[in-house]
């Protein structure tokens, strides 16, 4: 998986990881999962400085979850879940280093993904407006004021809706646009059952 790392961000490989995800079982696969955002971090990055502080914590985030899939194995969001509730709810929400309560921020900033490829691939050509409209319906809920502002200030600097559909580098604009009309649906998936599986264990709270 760490191979994946090198060379030019392409949408393509994000899709392919968010399809590798789930199992015939409905399982969520963690080590697709950390792919595809080791995927959509890159393409963050490649975005310029205004959004280091964005990628920086999606970045410690990942490292946080390999880590834990490295020293347990886990091989599914699910058996995350039951090893640490294992320990009990009251012991899990006292952690600030679970890997529940660091997927559960991960998976609302999967929902503003899912929100903002709708978006562009809606035709609205000002990413901005869709940037905002995406994180106000999503994240904007669960971030403190001041995160809030800073976010705000950084969608401004969005390249435009072509630039973004280039960057994504699987072909022209119509490729681009038939892509993400074929990513949105894998996205939704992963994100719908994750919040199930959140939903059943009252996790979607977790501090
Ligand atoms: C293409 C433009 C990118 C816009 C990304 C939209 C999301 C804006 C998120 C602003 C987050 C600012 C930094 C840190 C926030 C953290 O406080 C929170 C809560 O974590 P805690 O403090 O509880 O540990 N972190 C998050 O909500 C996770 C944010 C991950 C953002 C990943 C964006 C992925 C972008 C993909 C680009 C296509």
């Amino acid at each position: 998986a760490a191979a994946a790392a090198a060379g030019p961000f392409s949408l393509r490989e994000v899709l392919d990881a968010f399809r590798r995800c789930v199992t015939e079982q409905r399982e969520v696969l963690l080590e697709p999962y950390l792919s595809g955002w080791r995927g959509l971090i890159r393409f963050l990055q490649s975005l310029g400085a205004v959004f280091s502080f964005i990628s920086k914590d999606a970045v410690a985030k990942v490292a946080l979850l390999e880590a834990q899939h490295r020293q347990h194995r886990f091989v599914s969001l699910q058996s995350l879940v039951q090893h640490e509730l294992a320990a009990g709810p009251a012991a899990l929400r006292a952690r600030p280093d679970s890997g529940c309560r660091t997927v559960l921020r991960l998976h609302r900033a999967l929902r503003w993904l899912q929100l903002f490829l709708e978006g562009l691939r809606s035709g609205e050509p000002r990413t901005s407006v869709l940037c905002t409209d995406a994180y106000n319906a999503s994240l904007a809920q669960h971030h403190p004021w001041v995160v809030r502002k800073a976010a705000t200030v950084a969608f401004c600097a969005l390249p435009s809706r072509d630039a973004f559909l280039e960057i994504m580098n699987v072909g022209s604009a119509d490729e681009a646009v038939a892509m993400l009309g074929e990513a949105i649906p894998y996205i939704g998936d992963v994100y719908g059952i994750t919040q199930e599986l959140f939903a059943e264990h009252k996790l979607l709270d977790l501090p």
